[in-house]
């Protein structure tokens, strides 16, 4: 007995010094001049050493090749495929004094005789045929998205959020609209765009629990977490993308052809990899998504590896974690994941106080991955120095650096608006 008490009280102690040393406080490098020189994987050079100087060499065996090092060593698998998905509308009505109509549908993954549902909220502006749209995660619930009345409020399991009145792990009519500033509807629908969204959680909650969400939906009898090589939460996120998007080329009210995935931080990492991984998706942009999102993981600077995997086991694969304090044998870094998205139009923004986020390294990310939009024409990023604050760069890979913190506001919309139009969505 005593023994067992002592044991348990050891293990309490260790995993309490554990976390204390690895939580998101550990002291983290934000002087430029103490980031340790780094050299970063090639691009252009397959892993057998073969260096790459056209399109067919590119599609062929390289970009399968990277695609391979993120799936296998970061991000995970996907185990298999769905047995079916259900369509059902719940709702429709107009919106904005008739200026769009709203759609509020629930898709049905069905596997292993289990089921996962995830709400949709779109909204369609009535002035064009067919829509071009953005597609992205919100993080509390549709409902927080907007004023509008109509939206149901989500069942799904939320994280307790004092600020917006949430106080179990239950969403409330008070947390209505409390997130509208991250979401510029109405420009975005007077600029002839749809919006459509979905709550994270409904697609897998976020915590560090493998009980809920898509991942069960593939156990195996008796299994309880994914395979040590399967996905974490990030890859699940970017599958239930993928899976709107099988929605929406049903949908004939919108143009499946000029969708732009779209998500800010870690919902930014995984719209990252939804596009990396999808070529359905025609543009991708990426808010303030840091690290093993946009920002290179080899500048030790801002939110590290080692950081990150202990804040967030659950994010990525099992794999992923041996690389914990040794992202220098990462066969990949994070520039290499915005050149799977070429030749189709990227956006990379950072915020001048979001230092977690290391804007330097998510500007100098899309930078070096210009050199596969070079091998299709395009001239990817045209500075190599970072642009000042509140002076966008846009083209086919466009990059901001807003003034301001860690958020998505309404200055970023307005170049995301214009990333659109240059990019002829
Ligand atoms: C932070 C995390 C970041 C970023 C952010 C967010 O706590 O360290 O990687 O994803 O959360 O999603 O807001």
């Amino acid at each position: 007995m005593y023994t067992k008490r002592l044991i348990t009280l050891l293990v309490t102690i260790a995993t309490l010094s554990l976390f204390t040393s690895y939580s998101q406080d550990k002291k983290v490098n934000y002087e430029e001049d103490k980031v340790t020189p780094y050299s970063l994987p090639s691009i252009l050079t397959s892993n057998g050493g073969t260096v790459i100087n056209n399109i067919n060499d590119w599609e062929q065996f390289r970009k399968p090749e990277i695609k391979y090092s993120f799936t296998d060593h970061v991000y995970g698998r996907v185990p298999g495929n769905i047995d079916t998905m259900l369509v059902k509308v719940n709702e429709e009505g107009t919106f904005l004094d008739g200026a769009a109509r709203r759609k509020q549908i629930t898709l049905t993954f069905i596997k292993n005789g289990k089921e996962v549902s995830a709400d949709l909220l779109i909204y369609i502006p009535n002035s064009v045929k067919k829509a071009p749209l953005f597609l992205g995660y919100n993080f509390e619930g549709n409902h927080t998205i907007t004023d509008d009345k109509n939206v149901y409020i989500t069942k799904s399991w939320v994280p307790v959020n004092n600020e917006i009145g949430v106080k179990t792990n239950v969403a409330v009519e008070e947390s209505r609209g409390s997130m509208k500033n991250r979401w510029s509807v109405e420009k975005i629908i007077e600029a002839g765009y749809g919006l459509v969204t979905l709550y994270r959680g409904d697609i897998d909650p976020d915590k560090d629990d493998f009980s809920d969400g898509v991942h069960q939906l593939f156990y195996t009898k008796d299994q309880e977490k994914p395979e040590q090589e399967d996905w974490g939460t990030i890859a699940a996120w970017s599958w239930g993308l993928s899976r709107v998007m099988d929605y929406l080329e049903t949908d004939e009210d919108i143009n499946h052809d000029k969708v732009i995935v779209f998500g800010h931080s870690r919902l930014g990492k995984a719209s990252l990899w939804a596009a990396a991984t999808d070529n359905r998706f025609a543009g991708c942009i990426s808010n303030n998504s840091g690290a093993m999102g946009a920002a290179l993981s080899r500048r030790n600077f801002g939110e590290t590896v080692e950081v990150i995997n202990n804040a967030f086991p659950h994010w990525f694969c099992g794999n992923f974690k041996k690389y914990s304090n040794k992202g220098y044998l990462l066969p990949v870094d994070q520039h290499m994941l915005i050149s799977l998205i070429a030749p189709r139009p990227v956006y990379i923004a950072s915020a001048t106080e979001d230092l977690w986020a290391d804007p330097k390294g998510e500007f100098l990310s899309a930078k070096e991955a210009s050199v596969v939009y070079n091998l299709y024409g395009f001239p990817g990023l045209s500075s190599t120095n970072m642009p000042k604050p509140d002076s966008p760069i846009i083209g086919e890979v466009s990059y901001h650096l807003r003034t301001g913190v860690h958020n998505v506001t309404d200055y970023d919309w307005e170049q995301y608006i214009k990333f659109a139009k240059y990019n002829k969505f």
